[in-house]
């Protein structure tokens, strides 16, 4: 209990001398959804107060469920903070540049997060200038949970945002991984080293139908934030200039916006262009999905119709042949299939040739 009672002083204690320029120590957790941020949040109160457990965040009772639109600060210690940022769903790049604009901390705190298209969330970042601290010291934290694994093909796209995030915020994050009991930890921990994290913690999350206060859970979450503590205090051992970090940060960001619209620009004129090649791609918008399924059942209609017409010509010209020899019925000309029904100008399925049908595409 001694240990216990030792990180918690080292952790009360903690603050920024004012002379270099922070007052804040804000613990960005970013991630998908419903990979635990909400409830790591919950965990770490719950420690930190030691009352009663109490679901702040709202994280979800249903398992596997989240649901955090915003982008909410929950203080710890006078200098601690923790902010819940939302997850994200499929990492495009829309969602990607609002991750990125929230972690550099340009996005005011407590408000709704909205993931937004073209330039808006530059506007976004200028309406925020007032709100942001420079004060804050950033520290991102990737939340994820144990009992997911992951895929060959995450593995780049993990490494992307891992060192997206690094870029933005000037420091590699530390990964939390969740359902530490549910999950393969050492897996995940060997997937994430490979990426380059050198800080993995593992956590059975206390949540609103399982808070039985345990010493292993309560010891876990000490040590961790003693563990950011630790690494803030490495990075403050040398001189550092928060409003240049906060504007290097920008420029980052800014320049991610910009590309990501440009290459959007460059597939818009693309597919423009090849509209331009083949007019029948005027009638087939590829961002309508409703007109492209339709657009791939056009093109199987129009695949059958063909062959139901090749297939009428051979008809044709065997029949010719036939005629020209005087013999009857030709053996074997289609598998299971009558000889009626190739005179009678029926396909193999029994349909009629469909004459004079329109084949182009709606
Ligand atoms: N057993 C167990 N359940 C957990 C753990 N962490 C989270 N959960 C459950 O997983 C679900 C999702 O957790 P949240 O904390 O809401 O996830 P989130 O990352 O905040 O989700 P979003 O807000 O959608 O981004 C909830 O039902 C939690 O109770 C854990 O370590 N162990
Ligand atoms: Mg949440």
């Amino acid at each position: 209990m001694e240990e216990l009672a030792e990180l918690r002083r080292v952790i009360r204690k903690f603050s920024f001398d004012p002379k270099k320029g922070y007052s804040r120590l804000l613990l960005q957790l970013f991630g998908y959804l419903g990979n635990g941020k909400s409830s790591f949040i919950n965990t770490c109160k719950y420690v930190w107060d030691d009352g009663e457990f109490i679901n702040h965040t709202n994280a979800k009772i249903k398992e596997d469920a989240g649901d955090t639109m915003e982008r909410r600060s929950y203080p710890l210690t006078k200098t601690i903070t923790l902010v819940d940022n939302r997850g994200c769903n499929t990492m495009n790049s829309y969602e990607t540049g609002e991750i990125y604009a929230q972690l550099a901390n340009l996005l005011p705190l407590d408000y709704r997060v909205e993931w937004t298209k073209g330039y808006q969330l530059v506007e976004s970042i200028k309406e925020a200038e007032n709100s942001v601290r420079i004060s804050d010291f950033i520290f991102p934290i990737f939340v994820y949970s144990a009992k997911k694994s992951i895929a060959p093909g995450e593995i780049d796209l993990y490494r992307d945002l891992l060192s997206k995030a690094r870029d933005v915020t000037g420091i590699f994050p530390m990964v939390v991984l969740t359902h530490k009991t549910q999950g393969s930890v050492a897996e995940q921990e060997r997937a994430f080293r490979n990426l380059g994290v050198e800080r993995i913690f593992a956590f059975e999350n206390y949540t609103p139908n399982d808070h039985i206060k345990t010493r292993g859970r309560h010891e876990d979450v000490l040590r961790f934030l003693q563990e950011v503590i630790k690494d803030v205090q490495f990075r403050l051992s040398e001189p550092r200039n928060p409003e240049r970090e906060m504007l290097h940060h920008k420029s980052i960001v800014y320049d991610y916006i910009r590309k990501r619209e440009e290459e959007q620009g460059v597939r818009r004129q693309m597919q423009e262009e090849r509209e331009r090649q083949d007019p029948r791609q005027n009638r087939v918008r590829p961002e309508n999905v409703g007109q492209r399924r339709k657009h791939s059942v056009d093109v199987k209609m129009e695949q059958e119709i063909r062959s139901d017409d090749e297939r009428r010509n051979l008809e044709d010209q065997l029949r010719n042949i036939q005629g020209l020899l005087g013999k009857g019925k030709p053996e074997n000309v289609y598998e299971n299939e009558t000889w009626d029904n190739q005179t009678s100008g029926k396909s193999k399925k029994g349909k009629k040739p469909k004459e004079g049908k329109d084949c182009s595409l709606q």
